[in-house]
């Protein structure tokens, strides 16, 4: 009887550490949602054809062209510091930065492949020139790096369409993914690593469990997407059970899902291409901060993508469009950073953040001057205003929510209205509008 008590106990005991070592921190992943909006780069030699990273190599760039880009590529007005003070003056918090995409170009000094930035005629790593600029103006510093490499000897498949390289071998290919992440990890201070290319057969759901943790225990406080592992669903990102590893959850291209349980991240380019285009179309102010501000609302972060051009230099226009952001975050901030989405739904035209005893309102449209909205659960409203703004006068019934907002204070883009309960936003149920 003893022995199996003891049994049982150390049964229970093991499994409880192995919980810990495998469970994500709350105040780490609490951290990274609060931060809510970063920047993800897509840069490289590609630059130099303007066509996109990866993808293009033997579609629109024919692939011995493509694999030699680098030779040419000399981004002689990369300024570090200027790209990571455009970052930070548009309210960004952390910043996600190409290191080697599915054409297999390494951004970094790196030991494990001559394919790399040093053999540029640049010569100079991007990579720590980032990193250290990312520490003096305090923003988290994180790296994209894709686990398929259609370059690579040792990775089974050349472009998408299947198997063209027989005398590959995948599992060393997994220790030069292994090898290089670690670099990644220990010389660079990476605390983000964010996984891409993960969908192609080559990889499985065993590497993506085994590289999770090999990865956590070089530093458990590295954040690690939900790309590591076979479970993304597509281009919506979410995870299909919690059997797959990974940390949050990576909407593609769109604005995720409301969700407030599961932490997600929707990648967007501010233009279309992933890499720097001539003459991309480039998104409106107005559809930037709906974006920003309806993927906050539901639950979300937003990575939001530049692609900088061939001589290192960001376009202005997206400089600009980026600093217009900034200038409103800089005024409203408090309605974004360390909120919780809800408890409204984000529609077409409204979203909602929430924080301790307050409720904002994120009003994109109105016809009239009257916001007719659901009470906030069982919560009174104790006053109402536009955020540094002047009080708006209102009326609750036991249903519904009626705020006047005079013509007059009606903001361009965006206008942010918050209310003041008398007890937690944070408790309340999410209303469908
Ligand atoms: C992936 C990358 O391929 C893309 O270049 C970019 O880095 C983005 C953040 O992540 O996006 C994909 C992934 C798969 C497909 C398209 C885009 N696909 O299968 O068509």
């Amino acid at each position: 009887m003893k022995t199996l008590f003891s049994l049982i106990f150390t049964l229970l005991f093991s499994l409880s550490v192995f919980a810990q070592q495998t469970s994500l921190k709350p105040e780490l992943i609490k951290n990274f949602q609060d931060m809510k909006f970063g920047m993800f780069i897509h840069w490289g030699p590609v630059t130099l054809r303007g066509t996109e990273i990866g993808w293009s190599r033997g579609h629109q760039v024919e692939m011995n062209d493509y694999d030699n880009l680098y030779k040419e590529f000399n981004p002689v007005l990369f300024d570090a510091d200027k790209w990571i003070k455009t970052l930070k003056d548009a309210g960004m918090k952390y910043f996600v930065f190409t290191t080697r995409h599915h054409d297999g170009f390494s951004m970094w000094d790196t030991k494990f492949s001559d394919y790399n930035i040093m053999n540029t005629p640049y010569k100079k790593d991007v990579l720590m020139e980032l990193k250290n600029a990312c520490d003096k103006y305090g923003i988290m510093f994180g790296t994209y790096y894709s686990i398929c490499d259609w370059r690579h000897p040792n990775y089974p498949i050349s472009r998408i369409e299947g198997v063209e390289k027989p005398d590959a071998d995948m599992d060393k290919f997994y220790l030069f993914l292994k090898n290089q992440t670690k670099e990644l990890i220990e010389k660079y201070g990476t605390k983000i690593l964010w996984f891409d290319g993960e969908w192609e057969k080559p990889w499985t759901h065993e590497y993506g469990q085994d590289f999770y943790s090999y990865l956590k225990g070089l530093n458990e406080n590295v954040l690690i997407n939900n790309r590591v592992d076979k479970g993304r669903k597509g281009m919506e990102g979410t995870t299909k059970s919690k059997e797959f590893a990974g940390d949050f959850d990576t909407p593609e291209q769109r604005i995720g899902s409301f969700d407030i349980e599961n932490p997600w991240e929707t990648c967007m380019t501010i233009c279309n291409q992933w890499a720097w285009k001539p003459n991309d179309k480039m998104k409106s102010y107005d559809q930037c901060m709906q974006t920003l501000l309806k993927t906050v609302g539901g639950g979300g972060n937003l990575l939001f993508n530049v692609g900088p051009m061939l001589d290192g230099r960001m376009e202005q226009r997206q400089i600009d469009r980026l600093k217009q952001m900034g200038n409103w975050l800089k005024k409203y901030g408090e309605s974004v950073y360390g909120t919780t989405g809800g408890p409204y739904k984000p529609t077409e035209w409204m979203s909602a953040t929430r924080k301790g005893d307050k409720i904002y309102l994120h009003v994109f449209s109105l016809d009239g001057e009257e916001l007719k909205i659901p009470v906030p659960g069982n919560n009174q409203v104790k006053n109402c205003s536009i955020l540094k703004g002047k009080k708006l006068k209102f009326e609750q019934s036991k249903k519904e929510l009626i705020i006047r907002i005079p013509a007059e204070q009606k903001l361009n883009v965006v206008t942010t209205i918050v209310l003041k309960l008398n007890g937690d936003s944070g408790k309340i149920e999410p209303i469908e509008i």
